[in-house]
């Protein structure tokens, strides 16, 4: 079975992209034909800092390798250094309706948030994402439940296209894990934890210990003090019980009990501590990778090749296809 997935290099990691992506992909990686990108192309359609854009590609390389990626399992590559992914997007958006960009939700969020940047590319953004997973012909897509509505716009265009031009795409299905799909900022348990919003909602893959006790410390709590579960009326107690969940592997109903008579600040200083212990391995092999930049370049650099010969082949088929 083909897995694709990809993140945008467009800041720290943080433990919701960690728990809602990444996770999944280094058990896939076991028994799976797995492909991950660094989807730079996805990262310019918001605002962004283009001398810091590179800086941000190796640093989401280092992070794949310290969360355990391992390149003699899979592919890991730079969406930019393979250039059909413009193309087939260029191809497909030939046959991908308007009305159906318009109505994506994180075009209607992304472009509310930068009314100064809404531009093309961020209205074509689910088309270039389709071409990424039909080049491969995967058949799963690990993402978090954000991404949903992209991967069914990217089953319309395949289902449209092979009725069109005869069978040429697999139809990829999603894979969204039940825990760990949506972790919700900090500061705003209404809204989901993302790198480009507040830093302080964001508990980065990477903060330092004392950061991680501060922003847990002040995340937003409800009232009451009980240490309950109840995703309508305790939303910010719920989401944090739900990230203890899952980085200690014991369900709500136990850490309930265990807080039970407690109040908020002890259960947050458990937390806090929780996830400094669990970060601790990833942050010291990032520490590592950084000093071996030869090392990083060369894992991307096989993967790119690896990923232009699949893309490449992929990309003849089309063309005919489409009589071009
Ligand atoms: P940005 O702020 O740049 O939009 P982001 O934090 O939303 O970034 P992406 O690069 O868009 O992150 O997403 C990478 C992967 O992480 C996707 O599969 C996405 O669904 C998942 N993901 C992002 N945010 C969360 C979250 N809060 N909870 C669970 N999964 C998430
Ligand atoms: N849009 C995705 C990132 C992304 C992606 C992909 C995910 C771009 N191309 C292909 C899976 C498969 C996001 O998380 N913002």
């Amino acid at each position: 079975m083909r897995v694709f997935s990809g993140i945008r290099p467009t800041g720290q990691i943080h433990i919701g992209n960690y728990l809602g992506a990444i996770t999944q992909w280094i058990s896939l990686q076991e028994k799976e034909d797995c492909i991950f990108s660094i989807v730079d192309w996805h990262a310019i359609v918001t605002p962004y800092d283009e001398k810091k854009l590179q800086e941000n590609i190796f640093d989401l390389a280092t992070t794949y390798l310290a969360c355990g990626l391992n390149p003699e399992k899979c592919i890991l590559f730079v969406q930019s250094q393979v250039k059909e992914h413009v193309e087939l997007a260029w191809l497909l958006g030939s046959i991908t309706p308007l009305g159906e960009l318009k109505r994506m939700t994180q075009f209607k969020d992304k472009s509310e948030k930068h009314p100064e940047y809404v531009n093309t590319g961020l209205l074509n953004y689910p088309i270039l994402m389709a071409a990424d997973i039909l080049l491969y012909d995967a058949n799963q897509v690990p993402i978090g439940q954000d991404q949903k509505q992209h991967l069914e716009i990217t089953r319309n265009i395949a289902e449209r296209f092979n009725k069109k031009y005869g069978k040429t795409f697999v139809i990829p299905e999603p894979m969204i894990m039940k825990e760990g799909a949506k972790i919700m900022s900090l500061q705003n348990p209404e809204k989901k934890m993302s790198k480009t919003d507040d830093t302080k909602g964001c508990i980065g893959l990477f903060d330092k210990p004392e950061e991680i006790k501060e922003k847990i410390m002040a995340a937003t709590t409800d009232s009451g003090k009980e240490i309950k579960y109840d995703v309508i009326n305790k939303k910010g107690i719920s989401n944090l019980l739900n990230i203890y969940s899952i980085f200690s592997h014991k369900t709500i109903k136990e850490i309930e009990k265990e807080f039970e008579g407690k109040g908020y600040g002890d259960f947050k200083k458990a937390l806090a501590e929780l996830l400094i212990e669990k970060l601790k391995d990833i942050r010291k092999k990032k520490s590592e990778l950084i000093k071996n930049k030869e090392y990083v370049y060369s894992v991307l650099e096989k993967g790119n090749k690896g990923a232009r010969k699949i893309a490449s082949a992929k990309m003849e088929k089309v063309k005919k296809l489409m009589g071009l």
